[in-house]
């Protein structure tokens, strides 16, 4: 039987300061992400969602209006893990594959995080912005509350939060600030690589 898992964090709680508080990462990962697991696993318990994987877990729980609360905390739980493992405190630069079709796609890597940038601080209230790989380009998307690439058939490569729990402890309500010494100090580009080289 499928279970909704909270992942243990890739970094010390301390590791992502001064721009990611270690208070910020409590709440968020021991309370946030938590509960929508805890509520998740409580939801599809006993239901057909229990024998899926979670990526079809939230391609089927959004095409029924019944499973509304299913589908947003099983989809929040997939968001937060793909956040905590976009960051790093020592994540370097894309190398390889994503490298080279960095290039191709957005010209240069400055170019990509200054896209980022962009949707992120456009986003309109609660969401999440993304680095997917759509089949045959990157791209940069955002999606609203608890929507996320998969239902897009988009696999995510780097998945920002851009709900205000995210950044509002530490930058209160400045989220182009967020964005910023995210994007420049803690995007986990090898791990992002390697994600990009394992789609095949
Ligand atoms: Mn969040």
């Amino acid at each position: 039987m499928a279970r909704l898992e909270l992942p243990a964090l890739p970094w010390a709680q301390d590791a992502l300061e001064p721009f990611i508080s270690v208070r910020t990462i409590e709440k968020h990962h021991g309370k946030h992400h938590k509960a929508y697991v805890d509520k998740g696993n409580g939801l599809i318990e006993g239901t057909k969602y229990a024998d899926m994987a979670v990526e079809e877990m939230i391609r089927v729980s959004a095409g029924d209006v019944a499973a509304r609360a299913v589908f947003n905390n099983v989809a929040q739980a997939y968001n937060h893990s793909r956040y905590w493992e976009s960051l790093s405190p020592s994540g370097g630069k894309p190398v390889g594959g994503l490298e080279k079709r960095i290039k191709d796609d957005f010209g240069d890597l400055a170019s990509l995080n200054a896209a980022l940038q962009d949707k992120g601080e456009k986003h309109f209230a609660s969401g999440w912005v993304s680095l997917v790989w759509t089949d045959d380009k990157l791209a940069v998307v955002d999606h609203h509350d608890a929507a996320t690439p998969v239902l897009d058939g988009h696999k995510p490569l780097v998945t920002i939060d851009v709900w205000e729990h995210a950044y509002y402890i530490d930058v209160q309500n400045e989220r182009p600030k967020y964005l910023k010494q995210l994007i420049e100090n803690l995007i986990d580009w090898k791990g992002a690589s390697a994600r990009y080289d394992a789609l095949g």
